[in-house]
């Protein structure tokens, strides 16, 4: 790791990353006692295209995980039971999880109702160790709120954020400097930041599987591919990321984004695809409670090229038919291999979840 070893001890940042466990099955199974112990999916109904927000870990063992259709998790595990997200209810637990974190460090950045970096450098600075803090937040989050979180503690964000899903569910992992390097190196390039199924092709086509084999690509080599994304490639498989835990940070906008093994070739199912992406927009749109005026879709050719179409509209939007029609006009029937749905939301509007709305 080129930085790392010249960097002075009090240089090295103290990164932990926070993660509730099945949030808002959790809160659900908190909340009902009777569904403790068993499959409880959150999300939109399986007889109307509704899509799975999250599931108990029971029912992850049948395979269900977000994002996947209610239909489908319905076909995987019949017995499972399935709820309507109760947004206030998880808004309240966040509330109380991210107050908790604040104890520790005002540098909290909260990524979702459910997670969280803190940078505790500070508060480590007299001798009290960062896997300390750890535990304790772990603790007190489960006394006060009675639901389980899982953490990673590093030093940056990335692999802060990497450890704290290694144990998932309701597990701790710490990975100093000095293991940095191997911690990475046998993971698939797919579970790094910014590294999504696209390019995770394209690596696979330069023999690149592994962040060991990125980590033994040639700068140039990476930049001639991805451009300034390929210098980021470069730095994080040597366990370099520079990026601050910004408390402060204003979310600029909400989206999703799609790749696809095979181009997109007919406008339908171009279309279809799209109407799938807005629905998952629609539905972190109401978990953050926030809603937008101006709707952006990106879209990639096979060679790379990528377009940009946006509209703002006088209205707030916020659910899954307006985001529809406004995305709609863009798609233009050329092969697509990446479709993606963006909203940039208007500050302090706070939205009630209002059921799974369909295209
Ligand atoms: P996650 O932290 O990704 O998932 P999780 O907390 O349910 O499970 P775990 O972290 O243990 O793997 O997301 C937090 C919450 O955000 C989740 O409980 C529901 C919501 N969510 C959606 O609504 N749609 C999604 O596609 C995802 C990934 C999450
Ligand atoms: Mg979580
Ligand atoms: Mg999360």
């Amino acid at each position: 790791m080129p930085d790392q070893r010249s960097e002075k001890a009090s240089d090295v940042r103290k990164i932990i990353h926070v993660d509730m466990d099945a949030f808002f099955a959790a809160v659900e199974q908190r909340d009902h006692p009777e569904l403790r112990g068993k499959p409880v999916i959150v999300g939109g109904d399986p007889g109307d295209r509704g899509v799975v927000a999250t599931c108990s870990y029971e029912a992850r063992r049948f395979g269900i995980h977000s994002a996947m259709t209610a239909a489908r998790a319905r076909s995987l595990c019949p017995q499972a039971i399935f709820l309507r997200p109760r947004m206030e209810a998880y808004r309240d637990a966040s509330r109380q999880v991210m107050g908790i974190l604040r104890c520790y460090t005002p540098l909290v950045e909260p990524l979702s109702l459910d997670e969280a970096f803190l940078d505790v450098s500070a508060a480590t600075a007299d001798g009290v160790l960062a896997v300390q803090i750890a535990r304790e937040i772990r603790a007190r989050i489960e006394r006060e709120t009675g639901l389980t979180a899982s953490a990673g503690v590093s030093y940056n964000k990335l692999l802060a954020k990497l450890a704290s899903d290694w144990r998932k569910p309701n597990g701790l992992l710490v990975v100093p400097p000095e293991h940095g390097l191997a911690f990475l190196a046998p993971l698939p390039v797919g579970k790094l930041h910014g590294v999504g199924p696209a390019t995770v092709k394209k690596l696979s086509s330069m023999g690149i599987y592994t962040v060991l084999d990125l980590r033994n690509a040639s700068r140039e080599a990476l930049i001639a591919q991805f451009g300034k994304t390929g210098l980021w490639f470069y730095e994080i498989a040597r366990g370099i990321d520079r990026r601050p835990v910004q408390p402060s940070r204003q979310r600029k906008s909400v989206g999703t984004e799609r790749t696809f093994p095979e181009n997109l070739e007919d406008p339908k199912v171009m279309l279809a695809t799209l109407q799938q992406i807005a629905g998952q927009v629609a539905t972190r749109l109401q978990a953050l409670g926030l809603a937008g005026r101006t709707v952006s879709i990106k879209a990639r050719f096979p060679d790379f090229e990528t377009v940009t179409r946006a509209h703002t509209d006088a209205q707030t939007i916020w659910h899954t038919d307006a985001l529809c029609l406004f995305a709609r006009p863009i798609g233009q029937g050329h092969p697509c291999r990446v479709a993606c749905a963006r909203i940039r939301p208007v500050a302090g509007r706070d939205r009630e979840w209002s059921g799974q709305s369909q295209c």
